[in-house]
């Protein structure tokens, strides 16, 4: 019997239009991987290409914030911990572009559209850091975030984007035990450095919120999205987890989260929480947040003094394939 490249068998032998698109559907109904050389809805692709472009996109962009600490970081074990966090970004930003090009795009044009502002990146990295207590508190929060939307994308219906979640919610999981691990020394410390961790908590609380992106009833992609099995959950369902996660781990640093309206629901058995500005989650994403322009003119910048490396890696890679016919030939 043929299988398809996830392995499933096929719904029916043909392979007219509504033979793939049954296919297709037969594969996401069974939980079944699609991998790139299966057929699949132009949407779907479309879809896939979008959220893994600008989830690529946030984790280069994602840098910035803490990287600006690596000069200032308090001590050497400090330093080379930030130092190998921020090129774990980089590492997740390449796994994320490379699934994306299984999906028939280039990674320049991707990069094209961030620089032409044709596509997105994560909002929370319009915000900035203002002290080395924002390093612990990225780690905490945005980490965290990542991981409660991140895990379950590894179990996302397109294989190359769900196992490079794999690897990279294990990177996450230890970015986010370094930050609480800061936060815990700075908290057991003075009582400005306590006073510098509770000012980060309240300035990243609710934009850590808005990662999530807009409520649930106001989200366009969802539905689609899930029926696809892209992703696994709502917007609102990851931000309560998230919530839930993290009041405890507050409560055992002695940090207050900014929120009067955030009390745990009996009933429900979850906390009850505020709601985030959602209009301050539009402007952010429109470009006008407190660091949009100064995060895309340092990218800007980055990518045309990058411009040497990139010829020069072509110019080697061209040299190794020539050499490598030549010695087949010889
Ligand atoms: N920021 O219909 P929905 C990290 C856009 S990685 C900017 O709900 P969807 C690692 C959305 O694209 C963080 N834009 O959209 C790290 C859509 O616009 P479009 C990134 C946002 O796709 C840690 C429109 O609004 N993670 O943190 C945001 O179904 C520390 C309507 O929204 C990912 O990308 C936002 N917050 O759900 C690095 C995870 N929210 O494209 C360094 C994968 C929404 O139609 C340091 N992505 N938008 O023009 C996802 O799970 C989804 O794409 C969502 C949005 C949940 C982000």
């Amino acid at each position: 019997m043929t299988t398809t490249e996830s392995g499933a068998p096929p719904a029916s032998g043909g392979t007219g239009p509504a033979d793939l698109q049954e296919r297709f559907e037969a594969t996401i109904a069974r939980d079944q991987r699609v991998e790139p050389r299966d057929w699949m809805p132009d949407g779907y692709r479309r879809t896939l290409i979008r959220q893994i472009a600008q989830h690529a996109h946030s984790e280069i962009i994602g840098m910035q914030p803490e990287a600006a600490w690596i000069t200032r970081a308090p001590s050497l074990r400090r330093k080379a911990i930030l130092l190998a966090k921020v090129q774990d970004e980089a590492g997740h930003g390449l796994y994320l572009y490379s699934a994306a090009e299984t999906l028939g795009v280039d990674r320049a044009e991707l990069n094209d559209r961030l620089l032409e502002g044709r596509q997105k990146y994560s909002s929370i990295f319009n915000y900035p850091t203002l002290t080395f207590a924002d390093v612990g508190v990225i780690g905490w929060f945005v980490d965290g975030a990542a991981i409660c939307n991140q895990v379950p994308l590894c179990r996302s219906s397109y294989g190359p984007y769900a196992r490079a979640m794999v690897r990279v919610c294990k990177e996450e999981s230890f970015h986010q035990r370094q930050g609480y691990e800061l936060l815990r020394t700075m908290t057991r410390g003075t009582k400005a450095q306590r006073e510098m961790v509770q000012d980060a908590v309240n300035r990243w609380w609710w934009p850590s919120l808005m990662m999530f992106g807009p409520p649930d009833e106001n989200s366009p992609n969802s539905a689609q999205s899930m029926a696809w099995k892209i992703k696994r959950h709502s917007n609102d369902e990851l931000r309560q987890r998230f919530v839930d996660m993290t009041v405890p781990q507050a409560e055992a640093l002695g940090v207050t989260l900014p929120d009067p309206e955030l009390r745990w629901n009996e009933e429900r058995g979850r906390y009850d929480f505020g709601t985030p500005d959602f209009d301050e989650l539009v402007r952010v994403i429109k470009g006008e947040g407190p660091c949009n322009a100064e995060r895309m003119e340092r990218r800007r910048t980055a990518h045309e003094e990058g411009a040497w490396v990139r010829e020069a890696a072509a110019a080697h890679a061209a040299k190794q394939a020539s050499r490598s016919k030549r010695g087949m030939a010889a």
